[in-house]
C-alpha cells in the first residue's frame, strides 16, 4: 500500500536507556499499526549504507559510530499518509527544536541520538523496510 507505510528505528541510545517499550506504546497511541518488528545490531557497513546520503557531511562518522554502538529496534508502520504523519509525530531532527510531546522531544538526547529514525519519502520507506525485513517477516 504505497503511501501508507513508513519505516522507523529506535536508535541505540534510546534502546540502551530502556525507552523501547514507551516509544512503541507512544507510536501505537498515535494510530500507527506495527507491521514488522525486530531488534538487531547493525554493522558499520550497514550504517554507512543506510546514511549514504550524508557521507560527505562532517557528522557522518560520528553518526555511524552511534548507530552501531548497540542494538536498534527496526519497525515497519502503517497509517494513512504514514511518512508525513510519522515525521510530524516524532518531531524535528534536533530534539531541542521538537514540539512538546513528540517522541524526539520526550526521548531524544541530542541531534545525533534523537531517539528514532523516520523515513523521508515513500521510496525510501520501501527501501528501508526491504533492507531490514524479508516478505515473510512483514504482516
Ligand atoms: P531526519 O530525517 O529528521 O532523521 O534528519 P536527517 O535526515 O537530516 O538526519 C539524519 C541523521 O543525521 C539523524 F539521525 C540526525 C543526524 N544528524 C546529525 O547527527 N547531525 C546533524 O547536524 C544533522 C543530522
Amino acid at each position: 500500500m504505497n503511501g501508507n507505510i513508513t519505516f522507523t528505528m529506535v536508535k541505540p541510545a534510546a534502546v540502551a536507556d530502556g525507552h523501547t517499550g514507551a516509544i512503541l506504546a507512544k507510536i501505537q497511541e498515535g494510530g500507527f499499526t506495527i507491521k514488522a518488528l525486530k531488534m538487531l545490531q547493525i554493522t558499520t557497513e550497514q550504517a554507512q549504507g543506510f546514511y549514504a546520503v550524508h557521507k560527505e557531511r562532517p557528522f557522518f562518522n560520528s553518526l555511524v559510530a552511534s548507530m552501531t554502538s548497540g542494538p536498534i529496534v527496526a519497525v515497519v508502520l502503517e497509517k494513512e499518509n504514514a511518512i508525513l504523519a510519522y515525521r510530524n509525530y516524532i518531531g524535528a531532527t534536533n530534539p531541542a527544536d521538537a514540539a512538546e510531546g513528540t517522541i524526539r522531544r520526550l526521548y531524544g538526547k541530542s541531534i545525533e541520538s534523537n531517539a528514532v529514525h523516520g523515513s523521508d519519502s515513500d521510496e525510501n520507506a520501501q527501501i528501508e523496510a526491504d533492507f531490514f525485513f524479508s516478505k515473510l517477516e512483514r504482516c
